[in-house]
């Protein structure tokens, strides 16, 4: 039996959806409101110790980190493959997913939470920020609740990240140059898994940056992409609209 704590708009969660319907797995699942802080029950950080999503429980053992899931999945469900079967194809693999964690997400979530936890968390009285941060379990996660609840981001920081995510569509539109059709060319693997969130975001966000054929083969990887079954289910689950416009509007705050 398998069990995912998701956020309907959270890329991590995104990924983990995607490698699940790319496996044709079936799963029970727990919508985590990130923005009502559900993230930080007592009882959700027995399973996440981090207080973030998504955690998929599998068997009644819970797994943390979204690129450690996804090759959790890949590794317990052999069909169809989603690694490279010879070691430098994995290798290579694991290079996009390595950058995907320590640089493409975190750039991404600077105009993420700028857009969304912000308007949020800004409203909050120094009682109520003092109350919700006692109860986040990391002191990173600590402190950017409190950097979005008061002063957000720098300039310097919107300029680092957008960089940052300049860089990353760089390499990604060279590496699919040759004509992909996917990150390590003929192989769809865990690599696309891992950047698509991170590319969807950007355009949901901030559509300039790719707009008028900047990333040409970016922009038509995203859209063989958006050609999958699996990205149809993970990208709208259940029907719902998951792009952050649509949580900026459930949330009243558009
Ligand atoms: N490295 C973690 C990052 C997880 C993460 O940052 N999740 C975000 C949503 S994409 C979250 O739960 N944010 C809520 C919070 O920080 O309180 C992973 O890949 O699973």
């Amino acid at each position: 039996m398998i069990t995912l704590y998701h956020g309907l708009a959270s890329t991590c969660s995104k990924k983990v959806r995607l490698a699940l319907y790319e496996k044709g797995l079936e799963f029970e699942s727990r919508l985590v409101n990130l923005q009502a802080f559900e993230q930080h029950d007592p009882a959700y950080l027995k399973l996440n110790p981090n207080g973030v999503v998504p955690t998929l429980v599998h068997d009644g053992r819970a797994l943390i980190e979204s690129t450690i899931i996804i090759e959790y999945i890949d590794e317990a469900w052999l069909e169809p493959a989603l690694s490279p079967p010879d070691p430098h194809g994995r290798a290579a693999m694991r290079i996009w997913t390595k950058w995907s964690d320590e640089h493409a997400y975190q750039a991404v979530y600077v105009p993420t939470w700028d857009r969304v936890s912000r308007p949020v968390a800004s409203k909050w009285s120094d009682d109520e920020l003092d109350r919700r941060l006692a109860r986040v379990p990391t002191a990173e996660r600590r402190e950017r609740w409190r950097a979005a609840a008061r002063e957000g981001f720098s300039e310097d920081e919107f300029w680092a990240a957008a960089a940052e995510m300049h860089l990353t569509l760089g390499k990604l539109d060279d590496a699919l140059a040759g004509g992909g059709p996917w990150l390590l060319g003929g192989f769809y693997s865990l690599a696309d898994i891992a950047m698509v969130p991170f590319v969807d975001r950007i355009i949901d966000l901030e559509p300039d940056m790719v707009a008028g054929g900047a990333y040409g083969a970016v922009t038509d990887w995203l859209a063989r992409y958006r050609d999958r079954p699996a990205f149809e289910a993970a990208f709208f689950f259940e029907g719902k609209d998951c792009r952050l416009a649509a949580i900026r509007r459930a949330l009243g705050i558009a």
